[in-house]
Protein backbone atom coordinates (compact mmCIF):
# COMPACT_ATOMS: atom_id res chain seq x y z
CA UNK A 1 0.00 0.00 0.00
CA UNK A 2 1.39 3.25 -0.89
CA UNK A 3 2.11 5.79 2.19
CA UNK A 4 0.93 8.53 3.49
CA UNK A 5 2.58 12.38 2.64
CA UNK A 6 1.67 15.03 5.29
CA UNK A 7 1.91 18.83 4.12
CA UNK A 8 0.71 21.91 5.85
CA UNK A 9 -1.78 24.18 4.27
CA UNK A 10 -1.93 28.05 5.23
CA UNK A 11 -4.50 30.43 5.00
CA UNK A 12 -6.64 33.04 6.58
CA UNK A 13 -8.75 32.03 9.65
CA UNK A 14 -12.02 33.20 7.82
CA UNK A 15 -11.42 31.11 4.44
CA UNK A 16 -10.92 28.15 7.21
CA UNK A 17 -14.25 29.07 9.30
CA UNK A 18 -16.04 28.97 6.02
CA UNK A 19 -14.31 25.69 4.68
CA UNK A 20 -14.87 24.49 8.16
CA UNK A 21 -18.91 25.10 8.15
CA UNK A 22 -18.78 23.77 4.77
CA UNK A 23 -17.39 20.29 5.59
CA UNK A 24 -19.31 19.63 8.05
CA UNK A 25 -22.63 20.09 6.47
CA UNK A 26 -21.38 17.81 3.91
CA UNK A 27 -20.86 15.22 6.67
CA UNK A 28 -16.56 14.99 5.99
CA UNK A 29 -15.49 13.48 9.37
CA UNK A 30 -12.22 15.83 9.03
CA UNK A 31 -10.45 17.86 6.86
CA UNK A 32 -8.01 15.86 5.10
CA UNK A 33 -10.50 13.51 3.80
CA UNK A 34 -12.83 16.93 2.50
CA UNK A 35 -9.36 18.23 0.98
CA UNK A 36 -8.47 14.55 -0.96
CA UNK A 37 -12.20 14.81 -2.25
CA UNK A 38 -11.42 18.04 -3.70
CA UNK A 39 -8.00 17.28 -5.22
CA UNK A 40 -9.84 14.16 -6.92
CA UNK A 41 -12.55 16.37 -8.26
CA UNK A 42 -9.88 18.97 -10.00
CA UNK A 43 -8.58 16.09 -11.15
CA UNK A 44 -11.60 14.42 -12.60
CA UNK A 45 -12.08 18.06 -14.51
CA UNK A 46 -8.33 17.60 -15.85
CA UNK A 47 -9.34 14.09 -17.12
CA UNK A 48 -12.63 14.91 -18.79
CA UNK A 49 -11.15 18.38 -20.50
CA UNK A 50 -8.02 16.18 -21.40
CA UNK A 51 -10.03 14.11 -23.66
CA UNK A 52 -9.06 11.05 -21.85
CA UNK A 53 -11.80 7.41 -21.20
CA UNK A 54 -14.19 8.48 -19.30
CA UNK A 55 -17.12 7.01 -17.44
CA UNK A 56 -20.92 8.94 -17.69
CA UNK A 57 -24.37 8.84 -16.86
CA UNK A 58 -26.99 10.27 -19.51
CA UNK A 59 -30.52 10.75 -17.47
CA UNK A 60 -33.44 11.88 -19.76
CA UNK A 61 -36.98 12.19 -19.02
CA UNK A 62 -39.50 11.99 -22.03
CA UNK A 63 -43.24 10.91 -22.83
CA UNK A 64 -43.17 8.06 -24.12
CA UNK A 65 -46.52 8.89 -26.01
CA UNK A 66 -44.47 11.50 -28.60
CA UNK A 67 -44.35 9.81 -31.89
CA UNK A 68 -41.91 7.48 -32.57
CA UNK A 69 -39.45 8.65 -29.52
CA UNK A 70 -39.05 4.98 -28.14
CA UNK A 71 -38.11 3.91 -31.68
CA UNK A 72 -35.53 7.44 -32.90
CA UNK A 73 -34.21 7.17 -29.31
CA UNK A 74 -32.86 3.07 -29.30
CA UNK A 75 -32.03 3.91 -32.82
CA UNK A 76 -29.31 6.86 -31.75
CA UNK A 77 -28.25 4.13 -28.69
CA UNK A 78 -28.22 1.23 -31.16
CA UNK A 79 -25.75 3.35 -33.35
CA UNK A 80 -23.48 3.84 -30.67
CA UNK A 81 -23.34 0.41 -28.84
CA UNK A 82 -19.88 0.47 -27.78
CA UNK A 83 -20.35 3.58 -26.11
CA UNK A 84 -23.33 3.29 -24.37
CA UNK A 85 -22.88 -0.11 -21.91
CA UNK A 86 -25.72 -0.32 -19.97
CA UNK A 87 -29.38 1.49 -19.69
CA UNK A 88 -32.12 1.64 -17.13
CA UNK A 89 -35.15 2.40 -17.54
CA UNK A 90 -38.43 3.76 -14.95
CA UNK A 91 -41.88 4.05 -16.25
CA UNK A 92 -42.50 7.52 -13.52
CA UNK A 93 -46.09 7.59 -14.56
CA UNK A 94 -48.62 6.46 -17.68
CA UNK A 95 -46.65 8.79 -19.76
CA UNK A 96 -43.25 9.91 -18.23
CA UNK A 97 -39.93 7.86 -18.75
CA UNK A 98 -37.01 8.17 -16.84
CA UNK A 99 -33.88 6.40 -18.66
CA UNK A 100 -30.31 6.22 -17.36
CA UNK A 101 -27.77 5.80 -19.87
CA UNK A 102 -24.34 4.49 -18.84
CA UNK A 103 -21.46 5.37 -21.24
CA UNK A 104 -17.66 5.03 -21.64
CA UNK A 105 -15.18 6.37 -23.86
CA UNK A 106 -13.58 9.34 -24.53
CA UNK A 107 -15.04 12.67 -23.33
CA UNK A 108 -15.09 14.22 -26.22
CA UNK A 109 -17.52 11.19 -28.14
CA UNK A 110 -19.58 10.48 -24.80
CA UNK A 111 -20.61 14.34 -24.42
CA UNK A 112 -21.38 14.03 -28.43
CA UNK A 113 -23.54 11.34 -28.17
CA UNK A 114 -25.23 12.66 -25.11
CA UNK A 115 -26.09 16.22 -26.87
CA UNK A 116 -27.55 14.42 -29.59
CA UNK A 117 -30.08 12.16 -27.30
CA UNK A 118 -30.48 15.61 -25.12
CA UNK A 119 -31.63 17.71 -28.46
CA UNK A 120 -33.53 14.74 -29.67
CA UNK A 121 -37.25 16.20 -30.16
CA UNK A 122 -39.69 15.18 -27.43
CA UNK A 123 -36.86 14.57 -24.43
CA UNK A 124 -38.18 16.69 -21.86
CA UNK A 125 -34.16 16.83 -20.14
CA UNK A 126 -31.40 15.45 -19.95
CA UNK A 127 -27.76 15.87 -18.15
CA UNK A 128 -25.07 14.36 -18.56
CA UNK A 129 -22.54 13.86 -15.70
CA UNK A 130 -19.03 12.66 -16.48
CA UNK A 131 -16.42 11.16 -14.18
CA UNK A 132 -13.14 9.10 -13.86
CA UNK A 133 -12.99 5.33 -14.71
CA UNK A 134 -11.18 5.09 -11.91
CA UNK A 135 -7.45 4.41 -13.06
CA UNK A 136 -6.30 7.67 -12.68
CA UNK A 137 -6.91 8.67 -9.54
NI1 LIG B 1 -41.42 3.98 -19.57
Amino acid sequence: MEGIARFGVSMSPSLLGKFDRLIVSKGYANRSEAIRDLVRDTLVEEEVAGGEEIVGTLTLVYDHDARDIVRRLTDIQHGHHGEIISTLHVHLDQHNCLEVLVMRGKAGEVKSIADRIISTRDVKHGRLTMTSTGEGL
